[in-house]
């Protein structure tokens, strides 16, 4: 748009430059003509000249009053409406140079519309004067040549602004602004300024006409120290989106710009098709900071260069108002009341460059009238006298900066019950705030820039994790009894039978297991994070440790089962062959190594970190914290963690399921060398079962600590106390039942059992089942000599005679020694021989006899029926 203006301002150039000579002049050759730009009627940006074209009129009329200001001339305005809109402007602007009469310079008011035309004004050789335009980008003297202003530059609020965030300790700042250029020159300087000081711009926002999205980013973004940088209308529909989306209040601070009317967010919301109430707008707007250069001589008794003070100017000002019909007396001022001072000195300003050059042309013989558009000298003195016009006006000391910029202090605002409150004053130039402590906020205490996150860390809740360690001790306790039971009794032919040894190394396991069950619960509670990471590598080691101990132990012994019922079907004297214990011993030691080989692999290379999970943000239980909460998990892993978890898993896993198969393999298989079989394998299925269930659904509630640790040490907890039970309730039973076991005291291993010992009762046992051979034999032979006495009976005669000799014949086929014999297919052999005493608990080492005696006590029998 800029330069369609700028293309048609160069085309128009050359017709208007001749226009002055072509009309031969000014009609009265003593007035002094300028034009006025003025917006008022429009719907966006600044609409000031409502009351700034009356401001310029009553000083035309002080001006023209004045004797010793131009004599002989007098001073005429020719105004017209820009609207703020720059292509209006433009027109406007044209409208005044090409027709008749010449002009002197133009005053010109909004920033977009001074842009406009302060850019072209230079082909005309014409000074522009901004009442009304704050855009820090008309400080380019460059583009801006012939520029002066008597509204400072919007850059004065900036140090104002960072003065303040420093006062409240705010390092952290956003910004939306309105996509124009006023603002974005302003928003560039601004975030100059707060890099110097060290304030994070956290996100710069802009929109064009509807701020909706950009107000939900700047919630997005955790934005609490908020700088607004809009027109009016703009601003009332942030305000609107601002209560919409909760943007207001103790939590946050926004800075908006100082020169909208006092009541800017009660007025035009239905014109403007706001669908916020007048009350949401009060809501949003309390609060809220504006900063604004001081635009009306703070000194009410001082009087100014027209001989008024201030407040004679306002009461004139407001009587021209009333008169326009603007409802002044109760408080309903016009767009631009607060400019209308500069409005009135930019006149004055005017007037007495006017009045400096006239004298410095009269010594040249030279007039104002002599200016045209072509007249760079006139233009030039003209341009020297206002950069140097000073003078005390209605607006305050009137000067030019040499980017044409006014000087001037800030004034501090806050919205207070729906008032502007005055906070302070800020001199920029000698950096002294003056402030008052009037500042109110809604929640009693200056707002955060920034939402204070605190971290809390979930940990296993106190109850549960001393439940835990309570059930853990307990089970821990228990199996240092059984190991001291099952020592205490490794003689006795219950415990013997089930190899002592591989069920204390299952008990050590199970300890193991347990300890590592107090230290899954040992998190951020209790350990510092750099002690973390031991902690989770000892509970790996310990996971693993124990499970292979405990696991293996009993996996050895149905992998023993197994591999005896597997041989014996091929040979039948593997059913007597006694069960070497290193057999066992060494399948643990086995898995035991493959753990230590993966573990320190694992450790070593990739070994266990502490990582921090991190939560959505909470809410504080409190709604006067003005926090949130960003809840954070310990976990143990490696860069590799799921390689590793998978390698782990996957041996273990078919540790498990091969401990399954065989568990299912010989589950009705009875084995004298292993009494106690057929409850390891129900312990596996248990582990088993527990296991495959337990790692799936850990990885999957990971997130939840305590469920996490409840379903896992209750596995760890109930794997252990099942097998245990399994194990050794029934031996602890027999045991109790049965304190003075008779083999106890012959037994004893103390004593010990010799090599003869052994060697005699494998001969026993031998002939023990040659004794068996025999008497299938004779039993077959006296089946077919029944069936033969059978056959004479039937016959008739001399049955008896046959009969007693088949028992004679039998008998002295009896082997001697001292084994008796019962006849009977079911009936198994007694054989009492080690003692005189006859029992049946024949037990050496890790060996035994299955045997049924008349003589063996009724528990054995029972126990043994049981079992095996
Ligand atoms: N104080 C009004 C400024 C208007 C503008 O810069 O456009």
């Amino acid at each position: 748009m800029y330069w369609s203006i700028w293309i048609g301002a160069a085309l128009l150039h050359c017709a208007v430059r001749v226009l002055p000579a072509a009309n031969g002049g000014d009609s009265t050759s003593n007035v002094l003509h300028i034009g006025g730009i003025f917006p008022i009627a429009g719907e966006g940006g600044w609409q000031g000249g409502q009351a700034c074209e009356p401001a310029a009129k009553i000083a035309l009329e002080d001006v023209n009053s004045r004797k010793d200001l131009l004599p002989g001339y007098i001073l005429k305005l020719h105004s017209n409406d820009s609207e703020c809109e720059p292509g209006l402007g433009a027109s406007v602007m044209y409208n005044l140079l090409y027709n008749q009469p010449q002009k002197l310079m133009l005053l010109a008011g909004c920033s977009t519309v001074c842009t406009t035309v302060a850019e072209a004004a230079k082909m005309w050789n014409l000074v522009v004067l901004c009442y009304g335009a704050s855009s820090p980008a008309l400080s380019d003297r460059q583009r801006f040549p012939t520029l002066f202003r008597t509204h400072p530059s919007a850059t004065v609020h900036n140090p104002t602004r960072i003065k303040l965030m420093k006062k409240f300790g705010w390092s952290r700042v956003a910004i939306l602004q309105q996509a124009e250029e006023v603002f974005i020159s302003t928003v560039e300087d601004l975030e100059a300024r707060c890099t110097e000081a060290g304030i994070e711009i956290v996100t710069r926002q802009s929109f064009m006409t509807d701020p909706t999205d950009a107000v939900r980013n700047l919630r997005r973004q955790d934005a609490r120290v908020i700088v607004g940088l809009f027109y009016v209308v703009a601003a009332r529909r942030v305000l609107c989106e601002m209560y919409k989306q909760n943007l207001y209040g103790r939590s946050y601070v926004w800075y908006f710009i100082g020169w909208y009317e006092d009541n800017w967010f009660e007025v035009n919301l239905e014109k403007e098709g706001i669908d916020c109430t007048v009350e949401q707008m009060r809501k949003a707007a309390e609060g809220h900071i504006t900063t604004e250069a001081l635009m009306w001589n703070q000194n009410l008794n001082e009087r100014t260069i027209s001989g008024m003070t201030s407040e004679d100017f306002r009461l004139r000002l407001n009587d021209v108002l009333r008169k326009e019909g603007y409802d002044i007396d109760n408080q309903r001022f016009p767009e631009g009341y607060q400019e209308a001072p500069l409005a009135y000195d930019a006149v004055w300003s005017v007037a007495l460059a006017f009045n400096k050059t006239m004298d410095r042309l009269h010594k040249y013989g030279k007039s104002l009238k002599d200016f045209n558009y072509n007249n760079k000298e006139i233009a030039d003195d003209i341009y020297s006298a206002i950069n140097s016009t000073q003078f005390l006006g209605v607006s305050g000391f009137v000067a030019f900066s040499s980017q044409g910029d006014r000087i001037a202090l800030t004034q501090i605002e806050q919205v207070i019950n729906g008032n502007y409150i005055v906070l302070g004053y800020y001199d920029t130039q000698a950096d002294n705030l003056t402030w008052f402590d009037r500042e109110v906020w809604s929640g009693g205490k200056v707002p955060q820039d920034r939402t204070i996150i605190r971290k809390v860390l979930r940990t296993v809740s106190l109850p549960l994790f001393i439940c835990m360690c309570i059930i853990s001790s307990i089970g821990i306790l228990v199996a240092i009894g059984l190991i001291i039971f099952n020592i205490w009794n490794s003689h006795r032919r219950v415990i013997q039978s089930s190899h002592p040894v591989c069920n204390t190394i299952m008990l050590v396991g199970v300890i193991v297991c347990l300890t590592s069950v107090y230290l899954l619960g040992l998190d951020g509670r209790f350990v510092a994070p750099e002690a973390y990471p031991s902690v989770c590598q000892t509970r790996t080691w310990l996971i693993t440790f124990g499970f292979t101990l405990s696991y293996g132990a009993m996996f050895s012994k149905v992998w023993r089962v197994h591999r005896l019922t597997t041989k014996a079907k091929s040979d039948p004297k593997v059913k007597t062959k006694t069960v070497q214990p290193w057999k066992l011993y060494s399948m643990v030691t086995g898995l035991l190594v493959l753990d230590i080989v993966i573990m320190l692999a694992w450790q070593l290379h990739d070994p266990l970190q502490r990582r921090v999970e991190l939560f959505p943000l909470e809410d504080p239980i409190s709604a006067a914290d003005d926090s949130k909460i960003r809840p954070e998990l310990e976990h143990c892993e490696s860069e590799n963690n799921t390689v590793w978890l998978g390698v782990i898993y996957g041996y273990k896993g078919l540790v498990l399921v091969f401990g399954l198969f065989l568990a299912y393999e010989t589950r009705s298989v009875k084995v004298k060398q292993i009494n106690d079989s057929r409850y390891v394998g129900m312990s596996i299925y248990n582990v088993v079962i527990l296991c495959l269930i337990t790692a799936p659904v850990t990885m999957v509630i990971a997130s939840q600590q305590d469920a996490s640790y409840a379903f896992v040490g209750l596995a760890i907890v109930f794997c252990c106390f099942l097998s245990m039970a399994l194990i050794f309730v029934p031996k602890v039973i027999e045991v109790i039942r049965h304190p003075k076991d008779k083999a106890e005291s012959k037994y004893n291993p103390d004593v010990g059992v010799s090599k003869e010992e052994e060697e005699k009762y494998q001969k026993l046992v031998d002939e023990n089942e040659e004794l068996q051979r025999l008497i299938t034999q004779k039993e077959d032979k006296i089946k077919v000599l029944k069936d033969r006495i059978a056959e004479k009976e039937s016959k008739g005669s001399g049955v008896g005679g046959a009969v007693s000799g088949v028992s004679a014949s039998a008998d002295s086929d009896r082997p001697t020694g001292r084994a008796s014999l019962t006849q009977g297919k079911d009936n198994l052999i007694v054989a009492d021989f080690i003692t005189d005493a006859g029992t049946s608990d024949s037990a050496f080492g890790c060996v035994s006899v299955y045997t049924r005696s008349s003589r063996c006590s009724q528990s054995d029998f029972e126990f043994s029926e049981s079992y095996l």
